[in-house]
């Protein structure tokens, strides 16, 4: 079988790739891997080499491209025979919070872009922008309390597409802060503890590129 090739954005700043590339080390799967920077005058044609959409991430195996996150996340679920919950139930909620997270919060995505490394940043809080928070806790409370009692500290107990998912939403909270309850505060810790995580953030240090735009909520 040919080599995966994933190829990602800036490692601070690119919530969608972080997705496939968290559950990509979660299953142990080995991957070659390309940053590409974002932002750049160079930028569209060296994705353009990679990604029909000419966006990342974007995952290369032998000839075949497949270049969304979700698409990627459920790629190499199939390649592994893992990355979704066993019970049809649970899958089936899986499968929904991941779609919800993939097609909606606007209102998180923009007033709160992914930052990293970033701390203590503090941006005015919206009526969309506490729906949207609202709306994760109340998915993180629900998947926990049906399904992640028994066999882990994840939303559907063992590490699950919906956890990678929603692995940018984790960094979201922890820049730039917010009350947030109990059970979120719990999946914030544990997510931020796994070492796959710590990986990425790792990595995410050392980089020096800014993104325009990105660097918000700074006193
Ligand atoms: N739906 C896509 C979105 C990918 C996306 O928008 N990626 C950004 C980087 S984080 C990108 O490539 N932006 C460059 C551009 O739009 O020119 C996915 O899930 O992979």
């Amino acid at each position: 079988m040919s080599e995966l090739h994933l190829i990602i954005g800036n490692k601070n700043f690119s919530s969608w790739s972080l997705r496939p590339w968290i559950l990509m080390t979660h299953l142990g799967l080995a991957f070659e891997e390309t940053i590409v920077q974002l932002h750049t005058p160079e930028f569209k044609d060296e994705v353009g080499r990679f990604s029909p959409s000419g966006r990342l991430p974007v995952l290369r195996h032998g000839e075949l491209a497949i270049w969304d996150s979700l698409a990627i996340c459920e790629y190499v679920a199939e390649l592994s025979g893992r990355g979704w919950p066993a019970g049809r139930e649970a899958r089936a909620v899986a499968r929904s919070v991941c779609a919800e997270m993939h097609s909606g919060f606007a209102n998180l995505r923009a007033q709160w872009p992914m930052n990293a490394t970033a701390r203590n940043r503090h941006t005015p809080m919206t009526l969309g922008l506490q729906a949207d928070i609202d709306r994760v806790e109340e998915i993180w409370a629900d998947c926990r309390s049906r399904f992640g009692r028994t066999g882990g500290p994840w939303l559907f107990g063992e590490y699950s597409i919906a956890d990678a998912m929603y692995a940018p939403v984790v960094l979201r909270f922890n820049t730039y802060g917010a009350p947030l309850t109990e059970v979120a505060r719990w999946y914030i810790a544990s997510a931020l503890e796994d070492s796959a995580m710590q990986k990425w953030l790792l990595a995410a240090k050392d980089e020096t590129w800014t993104v325009p735009g990105y660097d918000v909520g700074l006193k």
